[in-house]
């Protein structure tokens, strides 16, 4: 079979694209290999220093990774010398960050999640970084939080990369969506996943149900129609939890499924449950709508939601369309 490497994809498809300029495909290079570098410090956890805490806590609450910090770092560190990039944001940055002066600039917005799963690091279970890409209006400096908080609509690319069993890229702009697997032989993203489409009904749950005490009662009717057999598939569901978003994600993507992190009463500082608006429930909401399936919060596609913070969060259901279907059904019955 002849082997396509993402760079040649990307080129390929620039012709049909609206960046057809090569800044854009400039930017994803360098996304690349800032991922690159990721994995390989990821694959040596366990053998060099890098597990554990690092004694800070970041704009979420959340007690920082050694990795996260790294994952960080090395993101913005090549993503400023892009020179196609307006700003970036982080989900470890509480503010933007903008591009140095000494760098140029462009109109381009990334936002990322450097590592997400983090938590599950020391355990090897699979991480992974999300990333989300807009370009500002013509005449924004790109240098203010409003040029830049717009609708996941908005976006002209978005995906992962996991750091699995193997690494992974999974990407959309917006003509379907691609998975390329990393040969180590040859340092090469390999076309191995070429238009993901995703099953209209899936079979899996996923859902942290240890909150069911926290829920509201449309919630614990949601989970128990997939436990039971008022759903799309007329037969429980298996549930499948890894506790790392992308590596959830990724599984229902390919198998068919829904992921669910409802809203709950925990924390009264979180009433819209724990995930991200900006980098993590947007970027997936458009790479599995391109898939062929959903995502909404509950009441609203999740692409449609106007972003009023930066680190905003929300509900979040996504996967296959029936599946998120059956939550809107719920939720709108309940209203
Ligand atoms: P992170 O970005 O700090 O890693 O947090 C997000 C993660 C997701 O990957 C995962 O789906 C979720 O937190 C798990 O949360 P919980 O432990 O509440 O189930
Ligand atoms: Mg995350």
């Amino acid at each position: 079979m002849p082997q396509i490497t993402v760079t040649e994809h990307l080129l390929l498809h620039q012709k049909e694209s609206p960046m057809a300029s090569g800044r854009f495909t400039r930017l994803l290079n360098d996304l690349i290999l800032a991922a690159k570098i990721i994995s390989r410090e990821v694959s040596k956890a366990g053998l060099v220093d890098v597990l554990g805490f690092t004694g800070e806590v970041n704009v979420q609450g959340e007690q920082v990774q050694k990795l996260d910090e790294y994952a960080n770092k090395v993101l913005i560190h090549r993503m400023e010398r892009a020179g196609v990039l307006c700003a970036i944001a982080s989900e470890e940055n509480a503010d933007i960050v903008r591009i140095p002066d000494q760098f140029p600039k462009g109109d381009y917005f990334l936002i990322f999640d450097p590592l997400d799963g983090s938590s599950n690091i020391d355990a090897n279970v699979n991480v992974g970084t999300i990333f989300s890409i807009y370009r500002v209006a013509e005449g924004c400096s790109g240098d203010k939080l409003c040029d830049l908080l717009m609708q996941g609509a908005k976006q002209v690319a978005a995906g992962y990369f996991l750091y699995g069993t193997s690494t992974m890229l999974v990407y959309t702009t917006g003509r379907g969506v691609h998975g390329f697997t990393l040969d180590p032989s040859v340092g090469e993203f390999l076309l191995s996943h070429p238009d993901i489409r995703t099953p209209e009904t899936g079979k899996v749950y996923s859902v942290n149900e240890a909150y069911w005490s926290y829920w509201d009662e449309p919630t614990r009717e949601i989970v128990s129609a997939f436990k039971g057999t008022d759903n799309p598939r007329g037969q429980p569901y298996g549930g499948r939890y890894i506790g790392s978003l992308v590596a959830d994600f990724h599984r229902n993507l390919l198998y068919g499924g829904i992921f669910l992190y409802p809203a709950d009463t925990r924390d009264p500082k979180k009433p819209q449950g724990k995930l991200r608006l900006l980098c993590e429930a947007n970027p997936l909401a458009f790479v599995i709508e391109q898939a062929g399936g959903a995502a909404t919060d509950g009441e609203r596609d999740i692409l449609s939601i106007e972003p009023e913070e930066l680190h905003q969060r929300v509900p979040l259901f996504i996967g296959s369309k029936n599946d998120v279907a059956k939550v809107m059904e719920i939720y709108g019955r309940a209203r």
